[in-house]
């Protein structure tokens, strides 16, 4: 079978959606670090809709890690299709936006001199929560980290996404090749604002001057990123392959929603992305906080608690009633009251919406997907609402067993009693605690909530807030997932 490339796009069958312009009129305007499914789902979506009026934001897609991604991109000039899985079957449509592709550790140098083209306005990442090498309960920049450690030591050869981004300003800098703007597309509150904290920082240790530099002439704004985009899979690739009638070794499956709200912070020219549907504000912050706790906080408890029950898939999870009376309850009682409403948003309406997202069986997300990196991910989605219900003098009780949830997947061991693998860069910390543990519930409890790193000095030092999530640990270990829950929504089974 031959393969999607730019030789093969015009023989496409016909219901499969092609670029509006042919890609080899496209020049490079941004250049993008981590380019996972969600960034081919998403972001270059939004540029492939505008390319056709603006051919100037072309993406130079580039891989920190692994050439996994960039390599069968290459082969195929670029392109690639975006399965859409809905009730009604799955749409095609191969994206034209993404013109380079460059894999980090085969060309360090070259990347860092990417950023010295003037051509080169604005850069984005989506390089996960625990690319950024910060201390998740402050936002801060880790010290400690090895990538980091490495970086300030060889900043010529970064290897981090902060050490990165700080050689490459450095490189603009001193080309003179203008001001540009960094958008974080990664689900971290305050985005841009914490990855300027981070890169300043960095870049404060490596040159003052550069740091003054970057103050003056990069714009972080602050971004909300939303469209589910599971891993893809094998039998995604073979459904492709029928849907185009060419092999497409990299394509990435997503829900038909999404959304993409903008802080207006620019430090130059921009795509016009607001014509493809994304959202430009002044502040982005009421967006962000509603979807990381509804959307995110909902979905790791989905996760967590889901595969303590045996759901291997989120739409399962979103199908099991226990879990969905949680779920409704967790929004409406904990969380909604935490949000300020986003002009022009109805939160029920929202959430019902979101409930439906979470159901499309057409689209199946593992819960082991979603509950990787927990102790990245928890502060922003669960432990901030905690926080606002405590001030408020309010109750957290379903945040409380999410977390505890959290604890007990943490653990690694599921309720058969089979040990399994927690991918999270806490891993070998939380093995400890297990170990020293010795089985008893209460004691795995206190090792996990005495986590500075992930509960912040303040949670691990409230007395109330650590007696209602061990006292569900214990539940959750003595009784199991679905009895603790049940007897948590008042339910007799
Ligand atoms: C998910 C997100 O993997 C996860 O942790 O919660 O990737 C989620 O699907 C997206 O944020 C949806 O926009």
């Amino acid at each position: 079978m031959s393969r999607l490339s730019l030789r093969t796009v015009a023989g496409l069958p016909e219901g499969v959606v092609r670029p509006g312009i042919d890609p080899a009129r496209v020049s490079v305007g941004i250049l993008h670090l981590g380019l996972g499914a969600f960034h081919r789902a998403h972001q270059a979506v939004y540029t492939d809709d505008i390319l056709a009026s603006d051919p100037r934001w072309g993406i130079c897609g580039v891989s920190l890690k692994t050439p996994r991604a960039t390599l069968p991109l290459a082969e195929q000039d670029g392109l690639y299709a975006v399965l859409t899985k809905g009730s009604d079957g799955t749409v095609a449509r191969v994206i034209g936006s993404l013109r380079e592709t460059l894999f980090a550790g085969a060309d360090r140098a070259g990347l860092i001199q990417r950023f010295a083209d003037p051509r080169i306005a604005i850069v984005t990442a989506t390089v996960t929560e625990k690319g950024y090498c910060h201390d998740p309960a402050t936002g801060a920049l880790n010290r400690d980290h090895p990538d980091i450690v490495h970086d300030l030591a060889n900043p010529d050869a970064p290897e981090s996404a902060v050490g990165i981004l700080t050689a490459g300003l450095a490189a603009r800098r001193a080309a003179n090749a203008g001001p540009l703007t960094f958008v974080c597309c990664d689900n971290l509150p305050h985005n841009g604002r914490m990855v300027e904290g981070l890169v300043h920082a960095f870049a404060g240790e490596r040159d003052p001057a550069l740091r003054e530099w970057i103050g003056n002439n990069v714009a972080f704004p602050c971004a909300m990123v939303d469209r589910i985009v599971p891993a893809t899979t094998d039998s995604d690739i073979a459904e492709g392959e029928r849907l185009l009638g060419v092999h497409d070794a990299a394509p990435v499956v997503a829900e038909a929603f999404g959304q993409w709200v903008i802080e207006k912070r620019f430090a130059a020219a921009r795509p016009a992305w607001e014509d493809a549907g994304a959202q430009f504000v002044a502040d982005v912050a009421p967006f962000e906080t509603m979807k990381l706790r509804l959307l995110n906080g909902s979905h790791s408890t989905l996760a967590y608690l889901g595969f303590l029950m045996r759901h291997d898939f989120v739409w399962q999870a979103a199908s099991d009633p226990l879990l969905v009376a949680l779920i409704e309850r967790q929004m409406a009682e904990d969380i909604a009251p935490t949000l300020v409403r986003p002009p022009g948003t109805d939160l029920p309406v929202y959430c019902a919406q979101l409930m439906l997202r979470f159901e499309n069986s057409a689209l199946p997300h593992r819960t082991r997907q979603i509950a990787m990196d927990g102790s990245q991910k928890l502060p922003q989605r669960l432990l901030g609402t905690v926080r606002d219900r405590i001030d408020a003098g309010a109750p957290f009780k379903h945040l409380a067993l999410a977390i505890a949830g959290w604890i007990r997947y943490a653990s690694g061991v599921d309720e058969q009693g089979g040990w399994f693998d927690v991918a999270d860069p806490l891993a070998a910390t939380f093995e400890q605690i297990v170990l020293e543990a010795g089985g008893d519930p209460v004691l795995i409890a206190e090792g996990f909530l005495d986590l500075k790193s992930v509960f912040g000095a303040d949670l691990v030092a409230h007395y109330a807030f650590r007696d209602a999530v061990r006292k569900n640990v214990v539940a959750l270990f003595r009784d199991g997932a679905r009895t603790t829950l049940a007897r948590h929504l008042g339910i007799d089974r």
